[in-house]
């Protein structure tokens, strides 16, 4: 978040200490336990986490209140990691900068604590301590559009499918609103629930969209141009699928998805000044947002700078 790095740091530093707060152990280290242990307390970044965080107290919430669904997501997030590395998926070995979960745990542990982790995330948002019973529900229900058939699902089912091959820019877009966008939207709304800010849910949606698509165009940049010891995870995985860099080239593509991001933040601050606050942090996670992956790509420094 710029000259805001800390209060992110800070920020990410709390979900990490609540996550492995929830998933404490009550008995014996077990390989199913090892496996949901190994994804979700790996080394992240927590953008999605953040950024509920962000927006309940950019909307006129607390953090403290949004930390449970801040973990849900990440939970979620995390959970869909594990799958898309399977060998009937992305067959990925590495991923957070360590062995991706079915090489360490086999295949079937992997799946099971994926839904072990998704069935948690659901658990811990319906049981949310301090929210009510209504917004406890909507949470779980945004969370639920964004992993069904309009969202991670649809996204990733369709990223797999043969026409993949033959898509175009906007349903490249398309694909991408769902199989990464969805979240981030379910993170940001999350954020508005948590603050009782109903109005500021479309926008809210909006810009989690907006922020995952441009986020999965650049991380197309670094699949098709850095390496997997910079990444921290498998990189050329696209080779030889449609993505923006195959339509476009890298510059071009790292350009649309710097001003996606961009795009997304007008409407987000407007939302928190009508909160009554200045939407700052906003445009300081959007920013963040894009230049992480200049750290990943110096080749892109100063390249990849969103304002408001
Ligand atoms: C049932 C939860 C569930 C999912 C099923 C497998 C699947 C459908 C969806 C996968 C979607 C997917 C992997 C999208 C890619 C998103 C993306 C850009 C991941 C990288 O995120 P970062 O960079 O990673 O935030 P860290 O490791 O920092 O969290």
């Amino acid at each position: 978040m710029g000259g805001q790095l800390d209060v992110y740091m800070m920020l990410r530093a709390k979900i990490e200490s609540r996550l492995a707060e929830l998933v404490r152990l009550d008995g014996p280290l077990d390989p199913l336990q090892g496996s949901l242990r190994h994804s979700l307390l790996a080394p992240a970044k927590r953008v999605r986490a953040v950024l509920t965080l962000v927006a309940a107290r950019e909307l006129g919430g607390r953090e403290s209140d949004a930390l449970d669904l801040a973990c849900a997501v990440e939970m979620i997030h995390t959970a869909s990691l594990i799958l898309d590395d399977l060998p009937c998926m992305d067959n990925a070995a590495t991923r957070r900068g360590i062995p991706s979960n079915h090489r360490v745990f086999g295949e079937a542990t992997a799946i099971l604590a994926s839904i072990g982790l998704m069935n948690r995330a659901y658990g811990v948002a319906a049981a949310s301590a301090k929210l009510s019973a209504d917004q406890r529900a909507e949470a779980v229900g945004v969370l639920e559009w964004s992993v069904g058939l309009e969202g991670l699902v649809r996204g990733q089912h369709d990223d797999l499918a043969d026409y993949r091959a033959t898509m175009n820019e906007a349903q490249l877009e398309t694909m991408y609103a769902q199989k990464t966008g969805a979240l981030f939207a379910a993170a940001a709304e999350c954020g508005a629930i948590v603050a009782n800010n109903q109005a500021a849910r479309p926008a809210m949606r909006k810009f989690g969209l907006d922020l995952g698509v441009g986020f999965q165009i650049l991380d197309d940049v670094l699949d098709a141009h850095a390496t997997s010891d910079r990444a921290g995870k498998d990189t050329s995985k696209d080779s030889g699928r449609t993505t923006f860099p195959s339509l476009l080239g890298v510059t071009e593509a790292a350009e649309i998805g710097r001003a996606k991001i961009e795009g997304g933040v007008g409407a987000a601050v407007a939302a928190a000044q009508a909160a009554g606050s200045d939407g700052r942090l906003f445009t300081a996670f959007a920013s963040r947002l894009a230049e992480a992956f200049s750290e990943l790509m110096p080749e892109f420094q100063g390249k990849l700078v969103v304002s408001a």
